[in-house]
């Protein structure tokens, strides 16, 4: 990696650099916010390095976020927004590149800094979270008339769940290669009990019953900014995963995220339940948006779909430890096993309250 200061001189950044800090709390990517001092004016950008780790072909997912913001500059204006707030907008290198990659083989972009906006790592409000619904709803319904066949699928199989079970859990148990299985034994048969569930979605892919949509499949709260005044959402950020998907992945991932009534490392799995106040708040102001593109499956499938992404992510966060922490950022060595820990304690909660979540949805009106 190099010196943080010479990436910066690779984009067409105007005036002097006054500051450059770690900025934001996602598990990928590594991001800083960099200040620029033009001619009296502070212009904030945001940089990121791109983890090479996970994606593998940074021209086609460099190709993919263009297109998408393109298009979606263009669908904001048509509807009155503000293109330059309401979607993320690129900087391109100063020779004309959408990355720049460095002596290491280290890639970064950069974007323009949403000014007075701000990202939340837990749910304060049900009104919060049912606005970041809203703006995942809408983030689907404006891209409702992109060409998803013109998208690269970066990270191919990426909520097929039973895939992920067949090819990467259970090969995570039998190779074991940190001799860690044997201090989570319950959690591998947690999700073993499940396998079942891994494969309803993808069969109702096959069957026909479920449509492929242009989605975002990585819906998490911290993936949406807010207007630090307004505290109206302003714009769906993270775009690294846009791809052909279902709307049940974007719907319940959010849940899993957001109506947990705990962060994803809380210590204590007893704190753990799903809420259904903001399972509900969330429900709506996804469904005000996106509800009536919807077909009756998906409609029907919203509420297994949450279980369905948290029991994906707990299993991807503990083949992840099992494989000894090479996806994941982890600030410890338990990190990812305490992390899979919670979703399994959410999943069983929602399969308590599975008759209730499904009512909550058949009872809104959009
Ligand atoms: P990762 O793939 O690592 O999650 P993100 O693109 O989501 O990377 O950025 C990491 C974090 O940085 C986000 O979760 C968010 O908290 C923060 N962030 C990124 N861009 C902005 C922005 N314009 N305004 C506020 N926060 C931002
Ligand atoms: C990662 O990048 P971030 O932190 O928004 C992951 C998601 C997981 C999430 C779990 C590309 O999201 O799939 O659900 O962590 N993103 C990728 O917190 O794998
Ligand atoms: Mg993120």
């Amino acid at each position: 990696m190099e010196n943080i200061e010479t990436v910066l001189d690779k984009f067409s950044f105007k005036g002097n650099l006054i500051d450059c800090c770690d900025f934001g709390s996602g598990h990928i990517n590594t991001t800083y916010i960099v200040s620029y001092n033009n001619n009296g004016d502070i212009d904030r950008y945001i940089v990121q390095m791109v983890n090479g780790n996970v994606f593998k072909n940074i021209d086609e997912l460099m190709d993919n976020i263009f297109s998408v913001t393109s298009f979606l500059r263009r669908v904001i204006k048509e509807n009155g927004g503000n293109e330059k707030r309401e979607t993320l907008n690129f900087i391109k290198t100063s020779d004309g590149k959408k990355y720049y990659r460095d002596s290491d083989g280290d890639c970064y972009r950069s974007y323009r800094f949403v000014e007075n906006s701000k990202s939340y790592d837990s749910v304060d409000s049900a009104e919060l979270f049912q606005k970041s619904g809203e703006a995942f709803g809408k983030f689907q319904r404006y891209l409702s008339d992109f060409p998803a066949q013109t998208l690269y699928e970066i990270i191919p199989n990426f909520h097929n769940t039973i895939w992920r079970y067949e090819n990467e859990f259970l090969p995570s148990v039998e190779n074991d290669i940190m001799d860690r299985a044997k201090l989570c034994q319950s959690e591998i048969e947690f999700v073993k009990k499940r396998k079942s569930d891994c494969s309803v979605l993808v069969d109702l892919i096959n069957s026909g019953d479920l449509p492929l949509r242009v989605t975002h499949n990585d819906t998490k709260l911290n993936n949406v900014i807010f207007d630090e005044i307004t505290g109206e959402a302003v714009c769906v950020i993270d775009l690294d995963t846009v791809m052909p998907g279902l709307a049940l992945y974007d719907f319940g991932d959010s849940i899993r995220f957001g109506a947990n009534t705990c962060c994803e490392d809380e210590p204590d799995t007893d704190k753990i339940k799903i809420d259904l106040d903001y399972f509900e708040a969330y429900a709506r102001g996804f469904l005000s948006q996106a509800g009536r593109s919807l077909n009756k499956c998906e409609i029907d499938h919203l509420a297994f779909a949450s279980k369905l992404m948290t029991l994906e992510c707990g299993m991807r966060f503990l083949t992840d430890y099992l494989n000894g922490d090479t996806y994941f950022k982890t600030d410890y060595s338990e990190h990812n096993l305490v992390r899979a820990r919670d979703q399994f304690a959410l999943v069983k909660d929602m399969e308590l309250k599975m008759k209730q979540m499904e009512k909550i949805i058949a009872d809104i009106k959009y």
